[in-house]
């Protein structure tokens, strides 16, 4: 076996940090490790939690990450960062919030910065929870923000998702809309210690009732106050409740094992777009053709159309 992956998988953290710095590069040894590594993965439970800037999703990753090392549990903690790849840590929120479990080894916390990846977002972090997988970690938080296309594609990789709101972002009915029902597990009104969180969750819970589940686990509204770590217990039971019920009906590894065939079919779409870019940039040829068609002595649909044929990408 290649030193990188023995090393992973006796859960090493400097080897963990490169492995995930080449998977974000799109180094090939990344691939080679992940290969290696594959049939050691699978332990690791991956909690999604999505929601609104400021509903408090970090504060309620820090106290789920409190409250797992309480049982001994070891936690990996990925933060995708929409903003840029300058302001890495930024989205987990106050350092300073964060630094006891900086300072402890049986927390791994890493930010993903949305830009700045050599290939999709939502495959790099795949890649990332099965590194942390290998190296042992129990059960990763996975924070994004928004329900953009991208953060509906991160979000496939969990197993359950948390949606948090707060009482007052109107954000509930817009995130509702947004296509954040079709994948969320639980949803968090947090800041329960302010006014009209109750009124949020009834709203919600009349919502929900309009809409149709997926499975047939009907997603609970729960109050939490992160702040102080109220309601943060239940919340876990609720994910422990929900990840008996996958398992129970076989949607975990039906869900699991849809999500690698994604994985593979987004790769090579990825891949083949890169290479081919790759190719036409360099190809005289091509690049030829390519003023042929912007001086209209080319006709571009069929001109395309032509090149994959010759490229041996033929239509069936
Ligand atoms: N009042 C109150 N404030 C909270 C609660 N949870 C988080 N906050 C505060 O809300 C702000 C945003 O929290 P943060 O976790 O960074 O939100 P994120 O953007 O969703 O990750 C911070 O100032 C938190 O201290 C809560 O339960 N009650
Ligand atoms: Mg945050």
């Amino acid at each position: 076996m290649e030193d990188a992956a023995r090393r992973l998988l006796e859960g090493d953290q400097r080897t963990l940090s490169r492995m995930i710095s080449y998977l974000e590069r799109g180094d090939p040894q990344a691939a080679g490790v992940l290969k290696t590594i594959d049939p050691h993965t699978g332990n690791a439970y991956i909690v999604g939690i999505t929601g609104p800037p400021g509903a408090g999703k970090s504060t309620l990753v820090d106290r789920l990450a409190e409250l797992l090392r309480g049982k001994e549990l070891t936690v990996g903690i990925i933060g995708v960062d929409p903003s840029s790849p300058f302001t890495g840590g930024a989205l987990l929120g106050d350092r300073v919030r964060m630094q006891r479990h900086y300072l402890d080894p049986g927390v791994f916390i890493r930010s993903i910065a949305t830009r700045g990846q050599a290939g999709g977002l939502p495959r790099t972090v795949r890649g990332i929870t099965r590194l942390l997988d290998a190296s042992g970690i129990d059960v990763i938080l996975v924070e994004t923000v928004g329900v953009g296309q991208t953060e509906l594609g991160v979000l496939e990789v969990a197993d359950t998702v948390l949606v948090v709101l707060m009482p007052e972002s109107g954000d509930a009915i817009q995130a509702l809309k947004a296509g954040i029902m079709e994948i969320a597990d639980i949803y968090l009104v947090n800041k329960a210690d302010r006014d009209g969180a109750n009124q949020m969750a009834t709203n919600i819970t009349s919502m929900l009732q309009l809409g149709h589940n997926r499975t047939d686990w009907a997603p609970p509204v729960m109050l939490t106050t992160a702040q102080s770590g109220q309601g943060i217990d239940e919340v876990w039971e609720k994910i422990q409740e929900h990840k008996q019920h996958l398992t129970d009906s076989g949607e975990l590894t039906k869900r699991r094992g849809l999500n690698r065939q994604k994985e593979f079919l987004e790769t090579v779409q990825e891949e083949m777009t890169r290479r081919l870019k790759a190719r036409i940039e360099q190809d005289p040829t091509l690049i030829a053709n390519l003023d042929r068609i912007a001086n209209k002595e080319s006709e571009p649909y069929s001109a395309a159309l032509e090149f994959l044929e010759n490229t041996g990408f033929n239509a069936e």
